[in-house]
């Protein structure tokens, strides 16, 4: 299609302003959660819907009542939410936001791994309930000395390792395969890498793949002194497994800026003293949204003026036109 686009967008809920704000002149847009009756809104317009802004669940029962659609634009570069598989064989496109938020979620990441070892909220908390002039803070734990290990060496990955360069630590990591360009130690399971380290910074995609990964056998090699952080997906560690081992002292501490049904967090592990918590916010900074979903929009764009998908995920069925 050339000059103006044209097509009936669904967005599944509100979405950033700047994404309602770039498709509303130019595309008609529907809101499901707005509407009164979900299942009526999509017995009207589904057959008609074209394009699909995501940010959360979308299945093969959605694409079901949606059998025009063409491309699916998810906010965030994690899609384990969105059925990448039935898309696919359904010649559905779907568009993630890679690279504009990796260096956002792998500072945010090194903010949580020194806010859990040197419990820096907590320290916070002392000061601000007068604890401080009746005793000073109590000592830490440090990151002086220690080896760092990355559970999963993508882009975020690999823009913590680069950081962590700086810290002066060793860095090891587990992943599908060894990487080449890199010198960190590689392990090829997650046991081996959670045995060599102490802290261990999980930063996997999510998705039946790696889901439970991190679990007890994991957390016990982590030992007595180890951190878990986790940025990735709640998914990907056994949260029950994970507060167990808080408990027990099989761990020293946790950092987590995601879990398993957000965002609801179990009240055992809000009670925990040695956990860091994070509503989510690895990639929430006005700059780094804004940049998502300008992304989601150039997609949408790129898309319905016939110039194919600018950030397809590796399912997807579309090749460039050669
Ligand atoms: C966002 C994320 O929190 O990109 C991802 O995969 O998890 C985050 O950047 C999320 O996508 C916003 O809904």
């Amino acid at each position: 299609m050339t000059g103006a686009p044209s097509a009936d967008i669904l967005l599944l809920r509100k979405m950033h302003p700047l994404i309602e704000r770039s498709l509303g002149g130019r595309f008609t847009i529907h809101r499901l959660d707005e509407a009164p009756d979900g299942d009526a809104l999509l017995r009207e317009v589904g057959p008609r819907i074209r394009g699909l802004c995501a940010g959360g669940t979308v299945d093969a029962a959605l694409m079901e009542r949606l059998p025009a659609l063409e491309l699916i634009a998810n906010f965030g570069v994690g899609y384990d939410a969105v059925d990448a598989g039935a898309a696919a064989a359904r010649n559905v496109i779907v568009t993630n936001t890679p690279d504009v938020l990796t260096e956002e979620v792998a500072d945010l990441a090194i903010g949580l791994v020194l806010a859990t070892i040197r419990r820096l909220p907590q320290a916070d908390r002392y000061l601000r309930e007068g604890h401080w002039p009746k005793a000073p803070f109590p000592l830490t734990a440090s990151l002086r000395g220690r080896r760092v290990g990355i559970l999963g060496l993508g882009r975020i990955g690999r823009a913590i390792a680069r950081r962590l360069e700086g810290f002066d630590v060793a860095i090891d990591y587990f992943g599908r395969s060894r990487q080449s360009g890199v010198d960190y130690t590689y392990h090829d399971t997650p046991v081996s890498l959670a045995r060599a380290v102490h802290v261990l910074i999980v930063v996997a995609p999510g998705g039946p793949e790696t889901k439970g990964l991190v679990g007890a056998e994991v957390l016990e090699a982590l030992g007595p002194e180890g951190i878990l952080v986790n940025v990735a997906r709640g998914s990907v560690v056994d949260e029950a497994a994970l507060i167990a081992a808080l408990r027990a002292g099989t761990i020293h501490g946790a950092g987590l800026d995601v879990f398993e049904n957000e965002p609801h967090v179990p009240a055992d592990l809000a009670a925990l003293e040695n956990t860091v918590l994070l509503p989510h916010v690895g990639s929430a900074s006005e700059h780094t949204r804004n940049a998502m979903a300008q992304l989601v929009v150039d997609n949408i764009l790129s898309w319905f003026e016939g110039r194919g998908p600018i950030t397809p995920v590796a399912e997807t069925p579309w090749r460039p036109r050669a």
